[in-house]
Order: C-alpha cells, then sequence, then structure tokens
C-alpha cells in the first residue's frame, strides 16, 4: 500500500508531514495512513502540471502517442487487476467481484479514450462555410489546460479514470484528488502510470482532505477546468469557485432515481433488477433507483417477493466468498443512512424490512438491505439521496400518475422503466426528465454512452465522446483569403 504524493512523476511525502488513517470498513481498523495534502502540495502539483502542459509537451503529441500512454495504462491496471481490486475491497468495503469489475471497466475507460485520442488525429479540423468568399474558417479542438478533478469514495479506481481517461486523452494534464476515505486504488493507478513512462507532471495525485486538499485545488489560479463527482452542497463550492475564476466546470453529483414498474412486469425479473438498482455497492450509487413505483395490480405480489429476496441477501465481507452486500463505506455514512431510516419511521413510513444491523456482526458498518413502504411523498426519505442499501416503494394507477411521481424531484440524473409494451416503455422514457434511463433494467453503464444529470444532478456529461469534449476547448481559425485589400 503506497502512502506518499504522486507529484511531478515522484513519490513525495507532504510538505507540512500529515497523514490521515485509512479504516476498513468490514473490521473498523486502521490498516494504513496516507498523506494529508494542504495548499503547499496542490501548489506543487499544480505547477508540475502547467510545465507538463504548457513547456513539456504532452498537448503537442499526436493523439495517437498520447493513446500509447492511455494503453499501456490499460494493460497496467489489468496485470494487476485481482490485487488493485482486493485493495479496493480494503479500503472501500464492496463485496470482491463488484471492485474487480470495476477495476477491469477502468482499464476499459483508458483502452477506450486512448480511440478517441487517436480519432483526434483523424479529425482535427472541421471547415466552416461562410457567407462570404473572400474568407474561410475553420473549427479546431484543442485541450483546455490543467484539469483538476476531485472524486467520491463509491468508485474509488473507476471514478478516476473517468476523469484521467479523457482528460489526457484530449491533451490536458492532470491534478486528481482522491476522496480521503478510499484513495489508495488512485495511487496505485499513480504508479501504473508511472510504470507505463507517463511524462512527469502530466498525472499528479495528491490525498488529503476535501476541506484543505481539495479546497485548494478549486481555488488555484493554475487550474484552468473543474471535474467533479461528489454531493451537492461541494458541488456548489466547485461551481462557484469555478464562476469566480471562469473555469470550465463539469459536475456529476447525487439523485433520487425513480423505477417505473408496470402491470405487465414480469415480476421476479422486476425484482431482479429493483435490487440490483439500490443494493449493488450497498446502495452507494449516484444513480441508485431509490424510490420504485409499481402498477397498484401487481404491487402486493411483487412487494412480497422483494421483502423475500431482501432478506435472503447475503451480508459479509466483501472478501468472503459469496458476499453479496458488504458494509457500508464509513461510520459517517452508517450513521447518515440509519438517521434516514429513523427519519422516514417518524414520518410514517413503514420499515418492511431491514433498517437494522445484522446479527452477528458487532464490528464493521454493516447494515441489513431495507425496504420501506407508506414513505410520505413530503418526506426527507422520499425526496433526499440516502445513499445507503434503502428503497423505497410505492404505488400507482395510471401511467400519468406514474411520470409525474418519478419527475417530482430536484434531481434528474437516471430512471428506469419496466413494460413489456415497448411504445409504453419508450413513451415513459421520453417523458423522464433524467439524464440517464434504463428501459427494463436498471444500472448497466457503457463507457461508450454519455453520463450525467438534468436538474440538480449536476452540469455537464461524462464517458463516451461527451466525455472527451469536457476537456476540449474549440477554436475558430478565418482566414482572409482574397487579393482584394479588405
Ligand atoms: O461527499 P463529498 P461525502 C453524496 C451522498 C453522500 C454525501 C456525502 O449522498 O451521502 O454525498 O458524501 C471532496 N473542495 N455523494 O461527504 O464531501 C472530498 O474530499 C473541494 C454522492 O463523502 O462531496 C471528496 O474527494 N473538494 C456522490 C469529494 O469532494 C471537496 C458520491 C466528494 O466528497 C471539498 C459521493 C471542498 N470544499 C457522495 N469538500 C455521487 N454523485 O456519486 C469535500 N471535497
Amino acid at each position: 500500500m503506497r502512502s506518499e504524493l504522486y507529484i511531478d512523476g515522484q513519490w513525495v511525502k507532504p510538505v507540512k508531514g500529515g497523514t490521515c488513517e485509512v479504516i476498513n470498513p468490514a473490521t473498523e481498523e486502521v490498516i494504513h495512513r496516507i498523506a494529508a495534502a494542504t495548499a503547499e502540495d496542490v501548489d506543487l502539483a499544480a505547477t508540475a502540471a502547467r510545465r507538463a502542459f504548457d513547456r513539456d509537451g504532452w498537448p503537442k503529441l499526436t493523439g495517437a502517442q498520447r493513446a500509447g500512454y492511455l494503453r499501456a495504462i490499460a494493460d497496467g491496471i489489468r496485470a494487476r487487476q485481482a490485487e488493485i481490486a482486493r485493495l479496493e475491497v480494503l479500503d472501500n468495503g464492496k463485496p470482491f467481484p463488484e471492485a474487480d469489475w470495476d477495476v477491469a471497466d477502468a482499464a476499459g475507460c483508458f483502452d477506450f479514450y486512448a480511440g478517441l485520442a487517436e480519432q483526434l488525429d483523424n479529425n482535427p479540423e472541421e471547415a466552416i462555410a461562410l457567407p462570404d468568399a473572400r474568407f474561410t474558417s475553420k473549427a479546431v479542438r484543442e485541450p483546455i489546460g490543467v484539469a483538476g478533478a476531485i472524486i467520491p469514495w463509491n468508485y474509488p479506481l473507476l471514478m478516476a479514470a473517468w476523469k484521467v481517461a479523457p482528460a489526457l486523452a484530449a491533451g490536458c494534464t492532470v491534478v486528481l484528488k482522491p476522496a480521503e476515505l478510499t484513495s489508495l486504488t488512485a495511487l496505485e493507478l499513480a504508479a501504473v502510470a508511472d510504470e507505463a513512462g507517463l511524462p512527469a507532471g502530466v498525472l499528479n495525485i495528491v490525498t488529503g482532505a476535501g476541506s484543505i486538499a481539495g479546497q485548494a485545488i478549486i481555488d488555484h489560479r493554475q487550474v484552468d477546468k473543474l471535474a467533479f463527482t461528489g454531493s451537492g452542497p461541494v458541488g456548489s463550492k466547485i461551481m462557484a469557485a469555478a464562476a469566480r475564476d471562469i473555469k470550465r466546470v463539469s459536475l456529476e453529483l447525487g439523485g433520487k432515481s425513480p423505477f417505473v414498474v408496470f402491470e405487465d412486469a414480469d415480476i421476479d425479473k422486476a425484482v431482479e433488477w429493483i435490487m440490483f438498482g439500490i443494493f449493488w455497492n450497498q446502495g452507494q450509487v449516484c444513480s441508485a433507483t431509490s424510490r420504485v413505483l409499481v402498477h397498484e395490480a401487481i404491487y402486493g405480489r411483487l412487494l412480497e417477493r422483494l421483502i423475500e429476496e431482501t432478506n435472503r441477501i447475503k451480508i459479509g465481507n466483501g472478501l468472503d466468498e459469496g458476499t453479496l452486500l458488504g458494509p457500508l463505506v464509513s461510520k459517517r455514512q452508517y450513521d447518515q443512512v440509519v438517521a434516514a431510516i429513523e427519519g422516514a419511521r417518524k414520518a410514517g413510513a413503514t420499515v418492511a424490512c431491514g433498517g437494522t444491523r445484522p446479527q452477528g456482526f458487532d464490528r464493521g458498518f454493516y447494515l441489513r438491505p431495507t425496504v420501506l413502504t407508506d414513505v410520505p411523498l413530503e418526506s426527507d426519505a422520499w425526496k433526499e439521496e440516502i445513499f445507503g442499501p434503502v428503497v423505497c416503494m410505492r404505488s400507482f394507477k395510471t401511467e400519468e400518475e406514474a411520470v409525474e411521481l418519478a419527475n417530482d424531484s430536484r434531481f434528474g440524473l437516471a430512471a428506469a422503466v419496466m413494460s413489456k409494451d415497448d411504445t409504453r416503455a419508450e413513451r415513459v422514457a421520453a417523458a423522464f426528465r433524467a439524464g440517464i434511463v434504463w428501459i427494463n433494467c436498471s444500472q448497466p453503464t457503457f463507457t461508450e454512452a454519455p453520463w450525467g444529470g438534468y436538474k440538480e444532478s449536476g452540469i455537464g456529461r461524462e464517458l463516451g465522446r461527451w466525455g472527451l469534449d469536457n476537456y476540449l476547448e474549440t477554436k475558430q481559425i478565418t482566414r482572409f483569403a482574397s487579393e482584394d485589400p479588405w
């Protein structure tokens, strides 16, 4: 396990020497200490990234040359996939197969953006038709500069990949701050990049507190673009900092995503997707479908099956074979989710199952997966992100009512619909006010497809070619091409 900062191609101790604890959420043990960066370290990182961008020529490489580094990083991740996945489990608590999947996805993300970096070489210019024949004009894409990326703890390596891969592909250099709770695999990413021969200063990783190291990144004048995934309140701070310095900004914030199940849906399949949609990663998923709306004709039967299956979920240490639900990431997150369940109960909701620590677990931030019914529409449980394995269930009578309830939220990250009637499913998908819509499933995520939210769920899109756009400027070059004087 690494503990130092990775700045300008070197492993260094933080200037002020601070550290923070790494706690295994399955055992509550302190398993390691990592560097706690301060503004001084962030300044070194941002200065190195600036130099790598302005003088050392990272943006001047061809897309194919940058793609070579990205592919080497992808290969480096895959070469140590099991080891990195194990670290992810120790740090975050998620079941090993999910961590393994995340690591494979992170490698795939670097491969995907390698392909897009190559395409930048093939198609760098777009001719623009002008109404005045004496002029010709073209638009070219260029990297923004130094990107400051700040990521959360729910998908530690994958979120790093979602930011670093497109930024490097575009020709930006990066200062990345992982979440203080889960920094181990981001440091491994730095090690992999170092082994891949990535030039010094192109990728810098600073670990530490959000209010100190994170704040220093968003305030730094050498940082041109901020990319953030995390909570709404911090997203607002980042947007305010970006507004002050006119930094480019992309934000992926929380959600309270609906899942509408019509009466013609297969109940067993619906139950499977509902469970995947809210219990995967212990429900600590920004796009979790945490509000489930079921047609009244099947509500009773579906609820019964859901409770039965939920009570069967195998809870345990993420490293144990067969574990489907691990601990929540931290004591704070556990307390927050338990408080949300308590709040729901006080507001009049029924805890149909779960809501307590599982029996036999006296250590670790374990919580039984929870199904809430009778959740009042005005309650926090229905309206606010809980970010834990807690689903709110409700029935509806008509399609119109379902869509209205689904869209009645200040968030708009994801939404799902299940019906055998394709026309209806498409109609509802079109009516959802959300950036990601799933039909007959919930959560499948592809690097190729745009990811991001409507309303308070964020701004901008990650992944796919849209993710590359986040790190590119557009320049017009217009030439006076006439012999006549102006
Ligand atoms: O998030 P924070 P937290 C939601 C979820 C969760 C809640 C709180 O509801 O319960 O947020 O989680 C860095 N300047 N999501 O407190 O604080 C911080 O160090 C710059 C949804 O962990 O937003 C970390 O790296 N950076 C979300 C990152 O921001 C700052 C995933 C996220 O932490 C900063 C995670 C500052 N002033 C939580 N303060 C999703 N959309 O998936 C903090 N940070």
